[in-house]
């Protein structure tokens, strides 16, 4: 039977060292799933909150309120109904709070509780939880392509480069596989070329290098050395990838670059991201503007949404409603999926569905708080989202993803990788590279 029987909380810690949610849930099959909640750094808005106790200890980060209320809220109105209604046991959880935000409840809670039935049922059939998401979904599976990070930056680098991340993409590559080898020659050249310059000082939240860049070009410029080092041509079979996340620095349509020092408003912003899409083999750009500024969103959109794939994260936060109105206003043409934004499995589903069904691009996402939950992975391939975007090269809550895809992958068989002939169709061919 698919019933669920038991719900256990438990704090537990991510990559940044700080407290998560962990959920585990028992069905009366004796089958067992268990999901940890991420956590981001740079926070969109209207994205469900993510609930912290606050106070000095654990410099306020402690998640104690969020394991009680899975033990007592949670716990109690979930038990005893069936697993495999995932939206039934979502709306069950999300009605304990009808705030918009689930401000007393919390999204850690309330995500690794979902995402814990999530398992639990494809546990109960015998499934891997990718073909148990395909088959919940009705979705065509497909490994995803990657966007890999080469070096971190904004919030997850002490803002020494204005720009959140700097990724490359290989949708020349035939196999997950080689896109992993060809990222890793591009990653290590990266870091040599950094070392010989003097411009490399660790690594950054995700693993991406941490960089002593003096302007936000010069790691455009490094990157390319990096590709180019690597022995690719910029281009061809590696094209970049960039994460701005204006939000952190742009407000009221004004753009202040700090490592550059100097203030652009939002037409003069926008003209400097179209340089870069000229200049470089840049095929997508998240969030290049505020969050606030829908307008900017638009006349971006407008005027390179034919040549980029242009992603909201801080923009949509994985919410069908504000996709809705980001379609109809033209703002956007592809979504970034983070299950913890929405709360639910059910309403990130909802989300990427809403976005699919326009045909934009989806893009399955991790935080930059990870964990060595791998349940991404398996919603990107279950879901056939495309693209999959968890970081960089390095440490383990990254790599754990990369891995579970490999592991995926022997089991589809390569012929469903994602590679550039169908996305050449969308955005990809569009560019025009040489
Ligand atoms: C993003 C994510 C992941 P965070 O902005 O896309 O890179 O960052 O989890 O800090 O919001
Ligand atoms: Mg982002």
């Amino acid at each position: 039977m698919s019933v669920i029987t038991s719900v256990v909380g438990r704090r537990v810690w991510d990559s940044r060292g700080n407290p998560t949610v962990e959920v585990e849930v028992k069905l009366e099959s004796g089958a067992f799933g268990r999901a940890i909640a991420p956590a981001g750094a740079s926070r969109g808005d209207r994205e469900v909150t993510d609930l912290r106790d606050g106070g000095s200890a654990l410099r306020g980060m402690d998640v104690s309120k969020a394991v009680q209320n899975v033990e007592n809220l949670i716990a109690p109105k979930i038990i005893g109904l069936p697993a495999h209604d995932q939206r039934g046991v979502d709306e069950a959880i999300f009605s304990l709070d009808p705030s918009p935000l689930k401000t007393s409840l919390g999204g850690n809670a309330s995500v690794a509780a979902s995402l814990a039935v999530l398992h639990g049922g494809a546990a109960d059939k015998g499934m891997a939880l990718w073909a148990y998401v395909a088959d919940l979904y009705g979705c065509t599976p497909s490994l995803p392509l990657p966007e890999i990070q080469i070096f971190g930056g904004g919030a997850h680098a002490g803002r020494r480069v204005d720009i959140q991340d700097f990724m490359v993409m290989v949708p020349g590559a035939s196999s997950f596989d080689e896109v992993l080898e060809i990222t890793n020659e591009i990653y290590f050249a990266a870091g040599d070329i950094m070392a010989a310059r003097g411009k490399l000082a660790g690594v950054a939240d995700e693993g991406g290098w941490w960089p002593l860049f003096d302007s936000n070009e010069e790691a455009l410029e490094t990157l390319m050395a990096a590709i180019e080092k690597a022995g690719e041509v910029p281009g061809e079979r590696v094209v970049i990838s960039l994460d701005i996340a204006a939000s952190e620095f742009g407000k009221d349509g004004r753009y202040r670059l700090a490592l550059e020092d100097r203030e652009l408003g939002q037409e003069a912003f926008i003209e400097l991201l179209g340089r870069w899409i000229e200049a470089y083999p840049i095929v997508s750009i998240e969030d290049p503007l505020g969050e606030d500024d829908a307008e900017g969103m638009q006349a971006f959109t407008q005027q390179f949404g034919d040549r980029v794939q242009i992603i909201g994260d801080d923009f949509l936060v994985t919410n069908a409603g504000l996709i809705q109105q980001a379609v109809e206003a033209k703002a956007c043409n592809a979504v970034l999926v983070k299950v913890n934004q929405a709360g639910s499995v059910s309403e990130a589903v909802d989300a990427f569905q809403a976005a699919n069904r326009v045909g934009w691009g989806g893009v399955v996402s991790a935080r930059s708080g990870e964990t060595e939950d791998v349940s991404i992975a398996h919603l990107a391939v279950g879901l056939g989202a495309g693209q999959l975007k968890v970081g960089s090269f390095t440490r383990s809550e990254r790599m754990a993803k990369w891995n579970e895809c490999l592991r995926i992958q022997d089991e589809l068989g390569t012929d469903l990788f994602v590679s550039g002939q169908p996305l050449a169709a969308t955005w990809w061919g569009k560019k025009n590279l040489k």
